[in-house]
């Protein structure tokens, strides 16, 4: 029988996780504290909102301009950088392509590139697990400090690998978003691998960062959309014409886009709890998971922002087992079948290969 623990077992990848909507809540209460006693917020009146499970998805960007007034300096960015690996790591992910949006801040000396500084100084900070970042030339030979997380069914967490996306924000100007690609392809040898845009879905206009977009596939940069988080078809329409690597979420599509997107193979990134607790889908059971996943389209089970919608990876798979009856074969398969899609190189694909085939060994 699937459970929980079994799901937490099974070696994970995760290519759908944007970093500051995967930050603890007891991370952003001490936080919040912390500036309600420099009298810059009011502690009471955002405790009980750091604490809400269910949010609508116009109150998780207002939660997330909260979360960018708490998490705002370079000390809490690596901060909140090394907590979020970790707890990936806790899960048993052994591939995590974490995204952020490289974030400027004139009054406190941040600029996109020290924002990304930061972060990549928290994934290096990791304890918990040997952490694979750089490619496999620098890997790290720090010794782990903790004990690997080991798990009832003897499989253990040894190594992970982290690689990171820059994130567009739609409402952002093509020439940031510009600026954020020429910084992805500037960085590509300090662990970013592509772009995705993201942000409030109902403000930005696909035109805007289109110029980005392409100067990004230029520069070989592999992207990601997310489309159709609403029923914009205008523009669910121009991003399958543009034939990303990957799309997220893909809720809202027409009957003649759903054909496109089958057509076109595109990797689709399903975000359960996020669709469900954001009212974008009425249900788990209404879940457009299920057709993808019986018309053997390629997909991959991502957390979205495991802070904001208080879930896991290993969570993300007990629901889809425990929804969609699947079996532990099924769901050793949809964890491994995700290597194909994610954006690191040969390499790296050809490890993960390995740490599924262990797992298997182990199994038998
Ligand atoms: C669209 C989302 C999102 O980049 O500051 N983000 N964009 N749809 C979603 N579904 C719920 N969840 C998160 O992480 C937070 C940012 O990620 C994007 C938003 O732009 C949000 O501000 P970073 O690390």
């Amino acid at each position: 029988m699937v459970d929980m623990e079994w799901c937490r077992s099974l070696p994970k990848i995760e290519l759908h996780a944007h970093l500051n909507g995967s930050i603890r809540d007891s991370t952003l209460l001490e936080l919040a504290k912390v500036l309600g006693e420099k009298n810059v917020i009011v502690f009471s009146d955002v405790e009980h909102i750091i604490l809400k499970d269910d949010r609508s998805l116009q109150e998780c960007f207002r939660m997330f301009d909260l979360i960018h007034v708490l998490a705002t300096d370079h000390t809490t960015i690596k901060r909140i950088a090394k907590e979020v690996v970790e707890d990936f790591a806790a899960e048993n992910v052994v591939y995590l392509e974490l995204r952020t949006t490289p974030k400027k801040n004139e009054a406190i000396g941040m600029s996109k590139q020290s924002y990304m500084k930061a972060v990549i100084a928290g994934i290096k900070s990791v304890e918990t697990v040997e952490v694979e970042f750089i490619p496999s030339d620098d890997i790290s030979k720090k010794p782990v400090k903790t004990p690997p997380i080991v798990d009832s069914f003897g499989t253990n967490t040894k190594k992970m690998y982290v690689r990171l996306l820059l994130s567009i924000d739609r409402r952002e100007t093509t020439a940031a978003a510009v600026e954020t690609v020429e910084l992805a392809s500037e960085m590509k040898d300090s662990g970013v691998v592509g772009i995705d845009l993201s942000g409030n879905p109902c403000i930005g206009e696909w035109l805007t960062v289109l110029p980005a977009l392409k100067r990004a596939r230029e520069l070989e940069l592999p992207i990601t959309l997310h489309c159709g988080e609403v029923p914009n078809h205008k523009e669910i329409q121009a991003m399958l014409e543009f034939c990303p690597q990957r799309i997220g979420h893909a809720i809202f599509l027409k009957e003649d886009q759903w054909k496109t997107l089958r057509s076109s193979n595109i990797p689709v990134e399903i975000c359960l709890s996020s669709n469900v607790k954001t009212q974008c889908v009425p249900s788990y059971d209404d879940h457009h998971f299920i057709d993808l996943y019986n018309a053997k389209h390629p997909l991959i089970l991502c957390t979205d922002d495991p802070g904001m919608f208080s879930t896991s990876l290993s969570r993300e798979y007990y629901i889809a087992a425990k929804t969609f009856g699947l079996s532990k074969s099924q769901l050793h398969e949809m964890a491994m079948n995700a290597i194909t899609y994610v954006f690191a190189d040969g390499k790296v694909k050809k490890a993960l290969e390995e740490i599924f085939e262990d797992y298997e060994r182990k199994l038998t």
